[in-house]
């Protein structure tokens, strides 16, 4: 991996009158009364649909030159963890636009238990166990923040009356003390062009939601927030049979969808050759699928390494050849944090081994994968790029016959080239069918 960006942690002056102890007390009091619905309940033990809803946040202020918020090096305090996948999103974008010197971040500790997001302690570095390695994991460095030990003190220091939960990212004005924003969508599209003018010119041209692709990047966050990015969470915290098996047939139907996308254009990027939006939007959740989403959250129909050969190269051509991506993904934030925090899922919060290597490198393959490309070139094995079953009379994509090749393995090695394609036609004919019925 290239080395990481040091950033320099700027400061803004005075301490926000009422960010006084009283104040914080007054928050804390009132936390408790809220936190005895559980925040480590991801699904309300009574609810009888066993689905995760996923509840809107709470601050949706903009920053604009002339506004409330206007943009100013260093007066915006930004709160994350490694572990989110929504925070990782405004990561991603501070890097990408250059926005080291003008933005500076804390990230929370890997552990979110009964009190929500914790900051580090001096004592996390004495154990290897509670380790949270990476850049800016620290203590709350707001001036005035110095008793603050939660992410909740924030949210308790701007409204000692917030009712909401206590979430990553938050986009935090110093010098007001409020926040400006906790919603990782809306952050992203106020770091692509708000504080351009404090940006030399290389990166105030980088356009991550250009015009002409605004339609499409619209209609693909529709459906990959909602099908992948909200899914996996859909999937890993139902407490229904029905609502798991409904949420993770949809993940995979969609992730089906992403492969037939990817393996069909020019790439490297989801819209071709600059990364946008849509790049940095599914990469959270790719990256962290076969890490932890496979095995604790039970999308195990496929795991990425094994079954989508082009999101596969997609997510580590992004991981190896962007620093921005590459360098903001903390893996044992990512390990430990889902697999340590959830114990409605996993109660004694045993993180497992694997997998092995939390992402291959850009000429690694699994073994099985490895060898179906091998037997691919010498012609003996029938998959390619793009599977050409002559003999049958049809082709069909990658993303159609991987799935097919994960199921029957056994079968299509001794069967033959027509039962294989007609394997294909069976999928491509059930794909279908669930695409006239969304419509
Ligand atoms: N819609 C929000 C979602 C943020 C979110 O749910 N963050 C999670 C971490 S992955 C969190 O902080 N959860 C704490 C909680 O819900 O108590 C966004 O995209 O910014």
């Amino acid at each position: 991996m290239p080395s990481r960006a040091s950033v320099t942690c700027t400061r803004a002056s005075s301490v926000p009158s009422f960010l006084t102890q009283t104040v914080l007390i007054r928050g804390l009091s009132a936390s408790m009364k809220m936190t005895e619905g559980k925040i480590t309940n991801w699904v309300d033990p009574k609810d009888k649909t066993g689905e995760f809803k996923r509840g809107a946040s709470q601050f949706r202020n903009f920053i604009k030159k002339g506004g409330e918020f206007p943009p100013e090096a260093g007066r915006y305090h930004l709160y994350v963890s490694y572990a989110c996948p929504w925070a990782h999103r405004t990561l991603i974008v501070r890097k990408l636009k250059g926005l080291e010197e003008v933005i500076p971040f804390t990230s929370v500790h890997w552990s979110m238990l009964e009190k929500g997001w914790r900051f580090t302690t001096p004592e996390d570095a004495k154990d290897s166990e509670s380790a949270a390695p990476g850049e800016n994991v620290r203590a709350d460095p707001v001036p005035g923040h110095e008793k603050f030990t939660h992410l909740r003190d924030v949210y308790f220091g701007v409204d000692p009356e917030y009712k909401g939960r206590f979430t990553v990212p938050a986009l935090y004005d110093v010098k007001q003390g409020r926040i400006v924003s906790n919603e990782s969508s809306e952050i992203i599209r106020m770091f692509y062009t708000e504080f351009d003018d404090l940006l030399p010119s290389k990166y105030k041209d980088i356009d991550l939601f250009p015009q002409e692709l605004q339609a499409k990047i619209e209609a693909s966050n529709e459906w990959i927030y909602s099908e992948i990015n909200n899914g996996v969470y859909r999937s890993g915290f139902a407490t229904t049979q029905s609502a798991y098996t409904s949420a993770v047939t949809t993940l995979f139907t969609a992730l089906d969808r992403v492969e037939a996308h990817l393996s069909s254009s020019p790439g490297p990027y989801y819209f071709g050759a600059n990364i946008t939006e849509a790049d940095v939007r599914l990469y959270t959740t790719i990256v962290r699928f076969d890490v932890v989403y496979v095995q604790h959250f039970k999308c195990n129909l496929r795991d990425i390494r094994g079954g989508y050969p082009a999101i596969h190269r997609w997510v580590r051509g992004l991981y190896w050849g962007s620093e921005a991506f590459g360098g903001t993904t903390e893996f044992t934030h990512i390990k430990r944090h889902y697999t340590r925090s959830h114990s409605q899922i996993n109660p004694f919060g045993i993180t497992p081994e694997g997998p092995d290597r939390p992402i291959l490198e850009l000429d690694d393959e699994l073994p099985a994968v490895e060898y179906t490309l091998e037997m691919s070139k010498k012609n003996l094995w029938p998959y390619s790029r793009r599977l050409n079953l002559s003999r049958a009379g049809r082709s069909f994509p990658t993303s159609l016959i991987m799935p097919v090749l994960d199921s029957r393995r056994a079968s299509c090695i001794q069967g033959t080239i027509e039962k294989l394609a007609s394997m294909c036609i069976g999928r491509q004919k059930y794909l279908l069918s669930i695409d006239r019925h969304r419509r």
